[in-house]
């Protein structure tokens, strides 16, 4: 089906027609936009940085650099958690002195952070002195309002956890040599009986709190499984915890204020990392309780209750959303050094490139479950959706065959009327219903790609960028361009509104696509000419000669870069795993 426009004037000065969706998008944009904090969880220095880390990283810096891109305020938080029991044991085997041990590794984490393009506004090291006067003065707030009482604690830890667990979360095993040992339930780590004195927190007169904040913030974690995760947690009693440890068996920690023979439970000292750097107390009032929380499945229990519980317990509010993802495993197992099979991600960029590796993750990884990380996966997706889908396109409507005149396209009502004010059928139309379809799609794509992010649910959002990657090649294939000639005069018309729409669409997704593969979106959107400036979401106009609107970009001359987008990769280069501990740098 075709349609016509009725008389020559364009659209806007004919009814004052402005696209609804458009205008819909716009205003979502300014109410959404205020300052927000994301935050990854601090790293342990026990071990160097592998891909779970950087996935964990992955997701707050897409999410970080999505706001940015619609103008909003937005700080990354990253770093490193040095302290307790795990890290005084790691530098004892290493043979160094505790700091010097986690200035090295934190250096690492640091460097893998860079080259992978994560970008982090601020990087804590819970050995800084300002964190350690924040936690001092936290730890106060708690004291001084009575949360905080001396008791003796027995019961099970777990130092690879740095956590304490009841009697139900634990479980007998044999161990390689027959030995019957205890273990935590939920990760599988040795728990050995500690007791000891104390300080505790009063976390059991949090619950019916942290109840009505669920209850009254259904979105406060996503996804929702996780959400109920919680609420089933909540169902049963909460004990007090126990928030210091015998400094004669913990030195490597922060002294509890007024008390030098305990040092300040690593959990405790860690979570308030994320104060620390909103400036708690004197500043954090512009970016509290604004905090997004990206943090893996096995530390939901330490965000979505202990630190909700000290937060009120200090008399501030809970973050706004926790966001929380499962686990890579590497081709079916769990990733671990015994097993060999632990994937370093500096192996990965010098294989799949930066930007194709932050693809492969944030595509194919589905915060709900355990996702599996496997070589051939890798190639085979980057292939189809970078080299062949967004790649081809872009090379398809820069081909000098086809676009002679090296430049972003002209459009012309008469081929491509709206839909909206056409009334009879014109023989210089040339659109079809597949056409209409497209654009209405692609015009839709920002506030679909918004609301997934809004959920962390990037994969989503990945996911709808290339079914429209894949319509627009679809679009270019149904017209055959190639077919034009472009010396009759209507012939080039519709050739030019070919190139037009098809430009207009990559435009779309480069710049959709800029929080994911910053390096490819940015060539692409140079090549078709976008500036610098040019490249947010505020004021995003798709299409909009098709509108009756002025389009800066119409007839501008393409970028100089010719080079591919991505390159095909080779499913025979067989995947490198090795020891996290020494990663390359
Ligand atoms: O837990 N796949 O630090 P951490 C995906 N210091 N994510 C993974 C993963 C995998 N295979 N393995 C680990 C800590 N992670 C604390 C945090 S925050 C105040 C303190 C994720 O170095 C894990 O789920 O053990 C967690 O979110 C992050 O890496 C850091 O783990």
């Amino acid at each position: 089906m075709r349609w016509v426009c009725r008389g020559g004037l364009p659209a806007w000065l004919r009814c004052g027609f402005v696209f609804p969706v458009q205008a819909h998008v716009s205003r979502r944009w300014v109410q959404n936009c205020s300052g927000t904090l994301f935050t990854t969880p601090i790293f342990y220095v026990n071990a160097g940085p592998h891909l779970g880390h950087v996935y964990s990283a992955l997701l707050a810096d897409s999410l970080h650099r999505e706001r940015a891109l619609r103008d909003c305020a937005t700080r990354l938080s990253t770093g490193t958690d040095e302290h307790g029991l795990k890290i005084q044991q790691a530098a004892e085997a290493a043979g160094k002195a505790p700091y010097q041990f986690c200035s090295e590794v934190s250096e690492q984490f640091r460097a893998v952070f860079n080259h992978t393009l994560i970008s982090y506004t601020d990087y804590i090291r819970t050995t800084e002195e300002h964190h350690k006067r924040t936690v001092e003065k936290f730890w106060t707030v708690l004291s001084e309002r009575g949360y905080i009482y001396k008791g003796v604690y027995e019961g099970w830890y777990s130092t690879p956890d740095e956590s304490f667990l009841a009697e139900s979360q634990v479980m007998g095993i044999q161990d390689k040599q027959g030995n019957v040992i205890k273990v935590s339930t939920e990760s599988g780590h040795q728990v050995h009986w500690t007791k000891e004195e104390n300080y505790m927190f009063k976390l059991s007169d949090f619950r019916p709190l942290l109840l009505k904040w669920l209850e009254t913030h259904k979105q406060a974690i996503y996804p929702e499984n996780f959400y109920q995760i919680v609420l089933q947690w909540l169902q049963e009693d909460l004990p007090d915890l126990s928030v210091s440890r015998e400094r004669s068996r913990l030195k490597w920690g922060i002294p509890v204020p007024g008390d030098s023979q305990q040092t300040i439970y690593v959990w405790l000292d860690a979570l308030v990392n994320y104060l620390t750097v909103a400036g708690y107390p004197e500043a954090h009032h512009s970016w509290w309780p604004a905090v997004h929380h990206v943090v893996g499945k096995d530390i939901l229990k330490f965000h979505a209750i202990y630190w909700p519980a000290f937060l009120m317990a200090a008399g501030l509010a809970p973050p706004d959303h926790i966001f929380v993802h499962s686990h890579w495993l590497a081709s079916g197992q769990k990733m671990s050094k015994s097993l060999g099979n632990v994937v370093d991600p500096m192996d990965c960029c010098d294989q799949y490139t930066v930007d194709g590796f932050r693809y492969f993750l944030l595509r194919h990884g589905v915060p709900d479950r355990d996702c599996d990380y496997y070589h051939e996966k890798v190639v085979q997706l980057l292939n189809a959706e970078l080299a062949d889908a967004l790649g081809g396109l872009l090379n398809r409507c820069c081909a000098s065959s086809i676009n002679s005149t090296q430049s972003y396209g002209f459009f012309s009502s008469s081929c491509f009327p709206d839909k909206h004010n056409c009334f009879d059928k014109a023989a210089s139309a040339r659109a079809m219903e597949e056409d209409y379809q497209l654009i209405e799609f692609v015009e839709n794509l920002p506030t679909e790609v918004q609301a997934r992010y809004e959920k962390c649910q990037i994969y989503k959002a990945l996911e709808a960028i290339d079914a429209c990657v894949r319509l627009t090649n679809k679009f270019f294939q149904r017209h055959t361009p190639w077919k034009l000639d472009s010396t009759n005069p209507v012939e080039k018309l519709w050739l030019d509104t070919i190139i037009y729409v098809t430009m207009e669409c990559l435009r779309t997704y480069g710049t959709l696509l800029q929080p994911v593969v910053p390096s490819i979106a940015d060539k692409l959107l140079s090549r078709l000419g976008v500036a610098q400036n040019e490249r947010t979401l505020k004021d995003f106009l798709f299409l909009a000669r098709y509108h009756g609107k002025y389009c800066p970009f119409e007839g501008r001359e393409l970028g100089p870069d010719t080079g591919v987008l991505f390159n095909r990769l080779d499913q025979n280069k067989s995947r490198k795993t090795k020891d996290p501990s020494i990663p390359k740098l």
